[in-house]
């Protein structure tokens, strides 16, 4: 089974959240720069924005970094088309069965890494001819499926045979240890590096994250086919009494990603969306990238018997 960082060209075994609306060139090129796979995330947006995020983020790396798109965008299928003609190195997906696209970027020579949430997925992407998965639990941010990190990636690990990234409740060298002791090649982190010196939010929202307690966030839209995982604050409340109300599932989805600009630009404590994982009760500093992978990868002393698995 092929090595994670011989498939991403990195330094460490991380690939870099594709956090809609947060993770551009700029984030990208820092977590490239610094060892990991630096991800562009197109979100909602369009494919001309992507383009340009691309272009700007090769001025500033010359390390591989990958793009993640996500499915329920209407855009998706433009976007899927600007991966190949900007030669990207690696395309991840997210929010959905990316199936019909794998057969095209694979074609372009791309490395193809669907997020799954399910064995079933998981087993269908790799008959599709995919590189390797992410298993993301549910202790992530943002949209997310019913099953933990726990339960999910050994389960994934041992039905497939391509190499499954561990994804959701990670943000230290124990939680690292402990994905790759469940089966996982690498690992994916989200909210540890919302937190970083590097991340493009407002600083409320990494204030927030720092601010965190273990119970601090709650799922909104478990309603909707879109549940999606937020710090606890006077939105997330009043999407949840709207929800239970039955307000349409439309109207549901335009409130998160509007609101999801309000927290990321705004640092509208009111009325933002703060997306961020279980795990935001363990950040408890603003480093640089660097320092995040070093103290995951390196400085792990206490953990060096268990390290080698890596
Ligand atoms: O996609 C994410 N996390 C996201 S996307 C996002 S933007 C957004 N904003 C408002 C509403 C909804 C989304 C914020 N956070 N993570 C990857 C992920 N993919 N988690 C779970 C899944 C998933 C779930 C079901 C992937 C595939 C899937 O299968 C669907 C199928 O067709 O079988």
């Amino acid at each position: 089974m092929k090595n994670i960082c011989e498939l991403l060209k990195t330094k460490y075994p991380v690939i870099q959240g594709g956090m809609a609306n947060i993770a551009d060139h700029c984030l990208a090129s820092a977590v490239s720069n610094a060892g990991g796979l630096g991800v562009i995330a197109a979100g909602g947006n369009n494919p001309e924005w992507v383009r340009a995020e691309i272009r700007k983020c090769r001025e500033l790396t010359s390390g591989w970094f990958g793009v993640n798109i996500m499915l329920m965008s209407p855009h998706a299928s433009a976007i899927a088309e600007v991966v190949i003609e900007e030669k990207v190195p690696v395309v991840i997906t997210g929010a959905g069965n990316p199936g019909p696209y794998v057969e095209g970027w694979k074609r372009a020579g791309i490395v193809v890494i669907p997020v799954i949430a399910s064995v079933a997925l998981a087993k269908r992407m790799e008959r599709a001819g995919v590189d390797a998965v992410i298993a993301e639990g549910t202790e992530a941010g943002g949209h997310v499926g019913e099953l933990t990190t726990m339960a999910l990636v050994p389960q994934v690990a041992d039905a497939l045979g391509i190499p499954v990234i561990a994804a959701g409740g990670i943000a230290d060298k124990r939680g690292v240890v402990a994905a790759f002791v469940l089966g996982a090649k690498g690992v994916q982190l989200g909210t540890v590096l919302l937190a970083s010196e590097e991340c493009p939010v407002h600083p409320n929202y990494k204030q927030k994250i720092l601010e965190a307690k273990d119970t601090d966030t709650v799922v909104t839209g478990r309603r909707t086919k879109a549940p999606v995982r937020v710090l606890k604050n006077p939105m997330a409340r009043e999407y949840l009494r709207l929800s239970e109300s039955g307000v349409s599932l439309e109207e549901l989805e335009k409130m998160t990603l509007g609101s999801l600009r309000k927290a990321v630009l705004d640092g509208d404590l009111e009325n933002g969306s703060f997306m961020a994982g279980q795990i935001s009760g363990l950040v408890k500093e603003i480093k640089p990238v660097r320092k995040i992978f070093e103290e995951m990868f390196l400085e792990a002393d206490a953990y060096k018997e268990q390290l080698r698995i890596l």
